[in-house]
């Protein structure tokens, strides 16, 4: 008995000796265990906010940059689109003036025209185009038929209240022209006067020209000081001749009326 309970004894203290033994190899497995993922959850969590730190010290960075950049961006164009709307504005303000002078000048002119239309119309209708006359631009033309000498046409022209025509532009040559169908009529220049000067009846002096070239007129010196329109033996020519001023021909007269549609 007394052996039974020392064996019980020892082998319940046995028993509880291993227990214990089985339970500190344990601890000693778990804290080894913890030691080691303690280990590695310590550099797992000292080596990643590491990393995590500097990456978005980067990222950072470059937004910064690229906000700089945009904001950069944003005030060029800002300042491009000012500078072209001011540009624009100015030149459109110009072209605005320019348009308004240009319209006003245009009704300026119009109304002119007008004025003048009625007051060419109002003379035409006081003076009235007299019998055989002409009325061409700015000037009556009476073409007459019986044929005198160069002075006696001049006088009839005078007492027509006209003088024989003065051509002084190119439009009224090519009226001349074609009135007289290349016939020889007298026009009022002469160098009676002075040899080789040229003047027409009213004194002015020759500033459009249509002398005849082929025969080089004028050609007759002091033998032929007045001029006739064309030659009627002599259709070939084509401009004026100076020739005898004693020779019968027929004559064309002149009235202007500028005088009358100034007043
Ligand atoms: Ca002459
Ligand atoms: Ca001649």
């Amino acid at each position: 008995m007394s052996e039974d309970i020392y064996n019980n004894v020892i082998g319940t203290e046995f028993e509880g000796k291993n227990k214990d033994r089985v339970e500190m190899t344990v601890d000693i497995y778990e804290s080894v265990d913890c030691v080691r993922d303690c280990d590695f959850k310590k550099e797992t969590n000292t080596t990643q906010p590491l990393q995590h730190t500097g990456s978005d010290s980067v990222k950072t960075r470059i937004s910064r940059a690229a906000v700089v950049c945009l904001v950069l961006l944003c005030v060029l164009l800002l300042t491009a689109v000012i500078v072209l709307c001011v540009h624009i504005h100015t030149k459109n303000t110009n072209y605005t003036e320019e348009k308004d002078q240009l319209l006003t000048k245009i009704t300026n002119l119009t109304e002119e025209r007008d004025q003048l239309i009625i007051k060419n119309r109002n003379v035409l209708n006081q003076l009235s185009i007299p019998d055989g006359w002409i009325y061409y631009q700015s000037s009556f033309y009476y073409m007459s038929n019986e044929t005198r000498n160069w002075t006696e046409s001049s006088k009839d022209c005078q007492k027509r209240g006209a003088d024989l025509i003065i051509i002084n532009t190119r439009e009224e040559q090519d009226f001349v022209k074609k009135i007289t169908d290349r016939r020889e009529f007298w026009i009022g220049l002469t160098d009676s006067e002075v040899e080789g000067t040229w003047k027409w009846v009213d004194g002015s002096t020759v500033t459009y020209e249509f002398w005849e070239r082929e025969t080089k007129e004028p050609n007759g010196g002091t033998l032929e000081n007045c001029v006739v329109t064309y030659l009627t033996k002599n259709p070939q020519l084509k401009g004026w001749l100076d020739v005898p001023c004693n020779g019968a021909y027929q004559w064309i007269c002149e009235k202007n009326i500028s005088p009358l549609i100034q007043q």
